[in-house]
């Protein structure tokens, strides 16, 4: 079973074998952490995301999905890019993407056999996501994954960017 630990922090900054982004469906890049990978993983990240094959108009990387790719400059070997649910009231199954971020990024990073990963707060910035949901869904979701699906992973890093989140993160891990 692997193990769940939060910190405060920048996740540009860790030596992990994969971190995730919150992208959007074009991959192309924005701001909040997306902006923060980009910058520190430097240009050849946006050339690999332009190479990602494009699932349907601008989209490479639809609602709920992940892609990966190398972390170029970044400290951390690969980026996990997922896309979560612009939160619109909970009504648009925006749980369940989210959840669905959560799995799949897990399931990447296991089939790539990689062993430490870190996730920033998908979807609880500009995409609007009340924190005490999000921290509860990614929680449960990452103790579900683990239960259920043999894996190469034994470590995953909640990265809180402010004091609330970390709060919230912690406030939930201990339940
Ligand atoms: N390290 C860790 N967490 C961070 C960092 C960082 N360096 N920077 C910000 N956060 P957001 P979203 C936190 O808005 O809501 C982009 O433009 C931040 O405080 O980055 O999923 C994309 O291109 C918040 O708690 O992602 C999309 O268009 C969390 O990361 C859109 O934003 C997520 O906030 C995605 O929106």
């Amino acid at each position: 079973m692997a193990s769940i630990e939060v910190i405060q922090g920048d996740i540009t900054t860790l030596s992990l074998d994969a971190i995730v982004n919150a992208a959007n469906k074009c991959m192309l890049g924005g701001g909040g952490v997306d902006g923060a990978i980009h910058r520190a993983a430097g240009p050849q990240l946006l050339e690999a995301c332009r190479a990602v094959p494009i699932v349907r108009g601008d989209v490479r990387c639809p609602t709920g999905e992940c892609r990966i790719t190398p972390g170029f400059n970044l400290p951390a070997r690969y980026v996990i890019h997922t896309v979560g649910p612009v939160w619109d009231g909970g009504g648009y199954g925006e749980r369940e993407q989210l959840a669905s971020c959560y799995r799949n990024a897990l399931s990447i990073a296991a089939s790539h056999k990689l062993k430490t990963i870190a996730f920033p707060a998908i979807s609880c910035g500009v995409y609007g996501f009340p924190i005490d949901e999000a921290s509860r869904i990614s929680i449960t979701t990452i103790r579900h994954f683990f239960e259920t699906s043999p894996s190469t992973v034994q470590t995953v890093t909640l990265v809180a960017f402010n004091d609330e989140l970390f709060r919230q993160w912690k406030e939930t891990l201990a339940m």
